[in-house]
């Protein structure tokens, strides 16, 4: 059975998460051996990356490596359109998540865990998740982008947005959300690899976030 080491806030496992459930597969999960970053679980998976996944005598990090790999190693149900075009911009958009939204949410997770921010610094971490989101809208409209089925590109979004409305909510910092990117969240929605995973994340992240700002 697939091992994945995971943690319960990073969206990045999140993200996995997401991925092997929509492929169906069984998968045992643990904690960091030592908790995140010791030694021990470097010893074991060296870049010290959450999420890491054991297959056998495979030892895989990164959930890019991880999704690529399970989408060969189990090519049923596909998660990677046929055409060659659409296949690029569905890792496109999976690369735009990673490092482009991602880190634009990142910014405000300092903000929160101070208890606050200025109005300026809150303000300049929202209208960085803002323009990436409006980015996003503009992706979605591309008529190569793949929007008929759930591919590799789509799983870190749901958990992203979910987050991004957990923080700004408790910021009272409201987004705009692009309505094009509204209608595909919407859409990710109707996947149960996406409902299951929002259902556990959902009361962590909004957890998280109450703790520190009440
Ligand atoms: N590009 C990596 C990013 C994952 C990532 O940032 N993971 C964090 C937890 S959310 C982590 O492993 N932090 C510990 C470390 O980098 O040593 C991926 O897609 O797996």
């Amino acid at each position: 059975m697939l091992l994945l080491y995971a943690t319960d806030h990073s969206l990045y496992c999140a993200k996995t998460r997401i991925l092997l459930r929509h492929k169906g597969l069984a998968f045992r999960e643990e904690p960091p051996v030592g908790g995140g970053g010791s030694d021990a679980y470097k010893q074991i998976v060296p870049s010290g990356n959450l999420p890491a996944l054991v297959h056998g005598d495979l030892v895989l990090s990164d959930s890019e490596a991880i999704a690529e790999y399970i989408e060969e190693a189990f090519p049923d149900p596909p998660m990677m359109p046929v055409a060659l075009d659409q296949r690029s911009k569905a890792r496109e958009r999976s690369r735009f998540h990673d490092t482009r939204l991602e880190p634009a949410l990142r910014a405000l997770f300092p903000i929160v865990k101070a208890g606050g921010g200025s109005a300026e610094d809150i303000d300049a971490a929202t209208d960085g998740v803002t323009a990436r989101l409006a980015q996003l809208a503009r992706m979605l409209e591309d008529p190569l982008a793949p929007t008929d089925m759930m591919t590799l590109g789509d799983c870190g979004l749901p958990v992203t947005f979910d987050w991004i409305d957990a923080i700004c909510g408790g910021l009272k910092a409201p987004i705009e959300w692009p309505a094009r990117v509204t209608e595909y969240r919407q859409w990710l929605d109707t996947f149960e690899a996406v409902t299951t995973e929002l259902e556990v994340r959902h009361p962590i992240m909004q957890g998280w976030v109450t703790s520190h700002l009440g």
